[in-house]
C-alpha cells in the first residue's frame, strides 16, 4: 500500500519541479534568517536568484559538521526560538553536540515520511508496534514513534532500556506485531529467545524496521530466519530530521528517498565532484520542507550510490543502496556515533597510560562489546593490582560517563599496541 500517492508516485518533471521551488523557497529563508548562511552565500558569491533548477545546487558550498558545531547551540534555528516545539541532538560527540530544532510543521512532516516508509513495508492501524530504539535526545524512538501514531497503529514505546526479557515478554504478551530497533539489537533479541526457549512462532511478529548503524544482507537473513519476519533497511540521520530519509519497500531493492522533503546528491569525497547513479560516494543532503534548521547541501560522511531504474512498487522516488560505511573513523556502536578521539581525550587524562590504544567492536552470537585495549606504563606493571583495578575502574566509569554506553577496558603491556595499524 501507499501512504501518500501524491508525494510517492509524482512523475520525475513533477517531482523535479516540487523540489526546485522547495530549494528556492528554503534557500530564500536561510539566506534572510541564518547569519551562517547568509555570510557563506555572501563569501562566495552565490547569488540564489540564479539557483533556477536543483541542478545548479553545485554551485553552493557544502556545510559540514563542524559548522553545525560552531553554531552550537541555536545559530542554525532560521526560526525565532519560541517557534521551535522539540529539539534533538546528535549522539556520541565530544564537546559541542549538534543540535537540531523542530517546529510544529516540522513534526508533522516528519511523521508523515516516517509514515510513508510503515506503510511501504504493509504496515497497518491494525499493528501493534514496538518501538525498541531509545527515546532520549537521539531521534530514533521519537521519530518512529510519531510516524506509528499517524498510521493508527498501537504503538508500544518500549524503548532500548528496557530489560531484554521483559522486551520479549511485552512483545509476546502485547501481542507486537512489528518490531523497530537497531539490527545488532534484533539479533540480541533472538539470541535470548533461544536461551529462554522462546520460539518465534510463540510471538506475532511479522515485520522488522532496523536502522542507525550499518548492516549486511547476511545479517538481514539472519533477522528473518531467527525471528521469522521481513526485516527492512531504514536511514536517517538527525542533523536532516532522523528516521525517515529513505527506508526499504516491501521489494527490498534500496531505500526509497523521501524527495520530497530531501534533496539527495553523491559525490566524489576527494574532490566533491558530483557522482552519477550507480556510483557509491558520501551522501550530501538538503532539507528541502524544514522550517526549524534546514541544512544545505550537507555533507553526512556516510556512503552509499543512488540506485538506476525504478521499483516495481509503483514509487516513483528514486532509491539509495545500503549505506556501505563512512568517510571518517566514527565507530558505530549499537547505533551510538562514536569518535576515537572521545576515547582519546579520556585515556589521556589517565595517569601512568602511554597513548597507545586499540578499539575493538566484538560481535559474537548475540552480543556486541566494546574492549579499548590499552597500553600502561613499565612503572605499573611492577606496582600493586590494586593500584591498577582502581585505575581501570576509574578510566572505565569516565568513558561510560562520556561515550553513555558500557565498555570493557584491558591493560596491555607496553609495546604492544603502538605498532599495529589499526591502534585508533
Ligand atoms: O541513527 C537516526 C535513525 C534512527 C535512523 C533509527 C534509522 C533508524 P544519528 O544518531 O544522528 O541518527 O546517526 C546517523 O547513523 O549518518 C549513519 O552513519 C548511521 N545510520 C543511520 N541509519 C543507517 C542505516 C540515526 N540504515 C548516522 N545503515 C548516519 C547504515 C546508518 N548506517
Amino acid at each position: 500500500m501507499i501512504f501518500n500517492s501524491k508525494y510517492e508516485t509524482m512523475t520525475r518533471e513533477d517531482i523535479q519541479q516540487l523540489q526546485t521551488e522547495r530549494l528556492q523557497s528554503t534557500l530564500n529563508r536561510v539566506y534572510r534568517n541564518v547569519a551562517f548562511y547568509k555570510n557563506k552565500f555572501d563569501e562566495c558569491k552565490i547569488d540564489i536568484e540564479k539557483i533556477q533548477g536543483v541542478e545548479d545546487i553545485k554551485h553552493i558550498p557544502f556545510t559540514v559538521k563542524e559548522d553545525l558545531r560552531q553554531s552550537y547551540p541555536y545559530d542554525m534555528f532560521a526560526v525565532p526560538l519560541r517557534d521551535i516545539v522539540r529539539i534533538h541532538s546528535s549522539s556520541g560527540t565530544t564537546g559541542k553536540p549538534i543540535v537540531v530544532g523542530y517546529t510544529k510543521n516540522d513534526l508533522n512532516h516528519w511523521s508523515e515520511i516516517v509514515a510513508r516508509l510503515l506503510c511501504s513495508v504493509g504496515v497497518t492501524d491494525n499493528d501493534f508496534v514496538q518501538i525498541a530504539l531509545d527515546y532520549s535526545l537521539f531521534t530514533g524512538g521519537f521519530g518512529f514513534h510519531g510516524g506509528a501514531e499517524k498510521i493508527g497503529a498501537g504503538v508500544i514505546p518500549s524503548s532500548s532500556d528496557t530489560n531484554i526479557e521483559k522486551q520479549l515478554y511485552i512483545m509476546k504478551d502485547y501481542k507486537t506485531s512489528v518490531l523497530i530497533s537497531t539490527p545488532g539489537y534484533a539479533i540480541t533479541l533472538a539470541s535470548y529467545m533461544a536461551e529462554m526457549g522462546l520460539h518465534p512462532e510463540e510471538l506475532h511478529l511479522k515485520v522488522g524496521l532496523f536502522g542507525a548503524e550499518p548492516w549486511s544482507e547476511e545479517l538481514r537473513h539472519q533477522i528473518e530466519d531467527k525471528l521469522h519476519i521481513q526485516a527492512y533497511d531504514n536511514y536517517g540521520l538527525s542533523e536532516i530530521m532522523g528516521p525517515g530519509i529513505s527506508g526499504e519497500c516491501e521489494q527490498k531493492n534500496g531505500l526509497h528517498i523521501n524527495e520530497d522533503q530531501f534533496l539527495v546528491e553523491v559525490i566524489d569525497p576527494k574532490t566533491g565532484k558530483s557522482l552519477g547513479p550507480g556510483e557509491t560516494g558520501e551522501l550530501v543532503i538538503t532539507n528541502l520542507f524544514k522550517e526549524g534548521c534546514p541544512l544545505i547541501r550537507y555533507r553526512t560522511g556516510d556512503l552509499a550510490s543512488l540506485l538506476p531504474g525504478t521499483c516495481s512498487c509503483g514509487r516513483t522516488l528514486t532509491r539509495m543502496s545500503r549505506v556501505t560505511g563512512r568517510t571518517d573513523n566514527v565507530l558505530i556502536f549499537k547505533g551510538i556515533k562514536i569518535m576515537p578521539s572521545q576515547i582519546e581525550e579520556v585515556l589521556l587524562k589517565a595517569e601512568n597510560i602511554k597513548p597507545h590504544y586499540r578499539i575493538l567492536n566484538k560481535k559474537e552470537g548475540g552480543s556486541e562489546e566494546l574492549e579499548i585495549q590499552v597500553e600502561v606504563s613499565k612503572e605499573i606493571l611492577f606496582d600493586e593490582v590494586k593500584k591498577m583495578l582502581e585505575m581501570k575502574n576509574n578510566i572505565t566509569r569516565r568513558l561510560q560517563d562520556e561515550l553513555g554506553i558500557e565498555v570493557k577496558i584491558s591493560f596491555v603491556e607496553p609495546r604492544t599496541l603502538r605498532n599495529l595499524n589499526n591502534k585508533k
